[in-house]
């Protein structure tokens, strides 16, 4: 058969990579698009930690979540001064290589999450075209949007031979020029959910309840990626739950939104009392931290009858705040309510926000302090310049790293916003943390 389209979710080369319900949600949205037009497609996830023909199994944790397999590479020179090693993580090349030369298709699209993510996104680009170099490209996804132009001025410089196409666009804008182009060539799909059915195995569904984000943070990319805030109809959000658990036995769900909690009486809240007035036992996580603004009372006690898990609240910083997205008081209130609503400690957490511009490790410090104090798990969030955002412009100023040329200097791991970081200070920090969470965890 010839599939219409293959879709590649590419590896990743970094120093760390956790499968946190970390999945290229775009990627798979496009393609239940796809499959709902009557399109097939293949999908190919070279991250899949659950494949069956993986050297070592890696290791898996509760929920779903678990270790990617990974390989070590030689660490680029560039990052020598970051003692860390760089690994490329996902499956071997040999086995993309061969399960690609069993397939024939008509065009490849490909997605990358994070803009310092793009070595992964270029290794299988630098695979397809040489092996066929007729076949089209086309590229989209996080990277594509924040860092177009680089992209753009890579593809010239080395693929212009090749029918590669950025595509900057939304799925659903990008389908419109699909459907002009190709024909479908099968009967539509049933529905248009991601296709997390097309893994080799779903140990959690990602759900989306709502784009964008009405706050504006400036470390944050999110009024970028999603200039106005949209929520979906919640009885589309419940079906699509009830989809995945009825047919497949999902249990475990993440949510991607950037404000979950957002209108939550007229928004989360039906999606989650129709949950339980069905009983469907299942567990929710919120891997991208929720607003401890809006967390009531009654919104706390409903997150717990509902079956949340994993609470991660985004705090960033305790002293000296750069938004105001919540107040100390707000935060503290807010674990009050889950915990009386009867949160473990374990279920919950709040990152904290550093290596920022000038980063003043004793403030830090005092953070973690504050959090054990009150009982809270502190979990460290380093710092990663985004492009079109203030905290972007400032670290331009204070970077070792040429951050502007090349976006493999936003990594978080190595700290790209501090001019000379001190190796041991960020290690004992790291330290103090985790130590923190265990004597909070095992009093
Ligand atoms: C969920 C999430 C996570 C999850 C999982 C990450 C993942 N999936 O890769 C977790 C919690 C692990 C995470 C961690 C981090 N994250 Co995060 N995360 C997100 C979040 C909220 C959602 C990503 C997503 O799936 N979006 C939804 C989909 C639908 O959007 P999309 O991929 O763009 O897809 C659309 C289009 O682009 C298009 N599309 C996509 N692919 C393709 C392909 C083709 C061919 C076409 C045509 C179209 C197309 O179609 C889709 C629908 O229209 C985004 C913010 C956001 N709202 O997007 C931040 C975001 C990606 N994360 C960010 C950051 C900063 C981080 C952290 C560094 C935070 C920290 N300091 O710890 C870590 C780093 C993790 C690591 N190094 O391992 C930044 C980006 C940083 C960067 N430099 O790239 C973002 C943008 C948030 C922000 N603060 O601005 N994150
Ligand atoms: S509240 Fe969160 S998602 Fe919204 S702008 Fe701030 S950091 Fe981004």
């Amino acid at each position: 058969m010839v599939y219409d389209f293959l879709l590649i979710n590419p590896w990743i080369y970094d120093f760390a990579a956790y499968d946190f319900w970390l999945k290229p949600y775009g990627l798979l949205l496009l393609g239940g698009k796809l499959r709902k037009l009557g399109y097939s497609i293949y999908y190919i996830d070279l991250l899949d930690p659950l494949h069956p023909k993986l050297p070592v199994k890696p290791r898996r944790k509760e929920f779903g979540t678990g270790h990617f397999y990974k390989e070590p590479i030689p660490k680029p020179v560039y990052f020598k001064d970051v003692p860390r090693r760089f690994f490329r993580y996902g499956i071997p090349v040999s086995i993309f290589k061969k399960i690609l030369s069993t397939l024939k298709f008509k065009a490849v699209l490909l997605t990358c999450t994070m803009t310092y993510w793009y070595p992964g996104l270029i290794s299988v680009l630098e695979i397809l075209t040489s092996k066929y170099p007729e076949i089209p490209v086309y590229i989209g996804g996080i990277y594509v949007k924040l860092c177009y132009e680089h992209l753009k001025s890579h593809i010239e410089k080395y693929y212009s031979d090749f029918p590669v196409y950025i595509v900057k666009e939304n799925a659903d804008e990008f389908l419109k020029f699909i459907i002009k182009k190709y024909k479908p060539s099968i009967k539509p799909y049933i529905n248009e959910y991601p296709i997390f059915d097309m893994q080799s195995f779903i140990p959690y569904v990602v759900i989306m309840t709502s784009y964008g984000c009405p706050f504006n943070c400036p470390y944050c990319a999110s009024k970028t990626l999603y200039p106005k805030f949209k929520p979906r109809e919640p009885e589309n959000v419940f079906k699509e739950i009830v989809f995945w658990h009825k047919n497949y036995g999902v249990i475990d769900f993440a949510f991607y939104d950037d404000a979950l909690l957002f209108n939550f009486e007229s928004h989360l809240a039906i999606i989650l009392e129709k949950v339980l007035s069905h009983n469907l036992g299942l567990r929710f996580h919120t891997p991208n931290a929720v607003h401890a603004r809006f967390i009531t009372k009654d919104v706390a006690q409903l997150l717990k009858r509902a079956g949340f898990k994993t609470i991660r609240i985004g705090l960033e910083r305790v002293e000296n705040r750069f938004d105001n997205k919540v107040s100390i008081d707000e935060f503290l209130q807010a674990v009050s309510y889950l915990k009386f609503a009867g949160f473990k400690e374990r279920e919950l957490g709040a990152y904290l926000l550093y290596g920022v511009p000038e980063e003043d490790f004793k403030e830090i410090e005092k953070g973690l302090i504050f959090l054990e104090k009150h009982r809270v798990a502190p979990y460290l969030a380093e710092f990663s310049p985004i492009p079109g955002t203030p905290f972007f412009e400032l670290t331009k100023k204070y970077s070792r790293y040429p951050i502007e040329e090349d976006p493999i200097f936003h990594n978080n791991t190595i700290f790209p916003a501090l001019k000379n970081p001190d190796w041991e200070e960020i290690k004992r920090i790291k330290i103090l943390s985790r130590e923190i969470r265990r004597r909070i965890f095992n009093p």
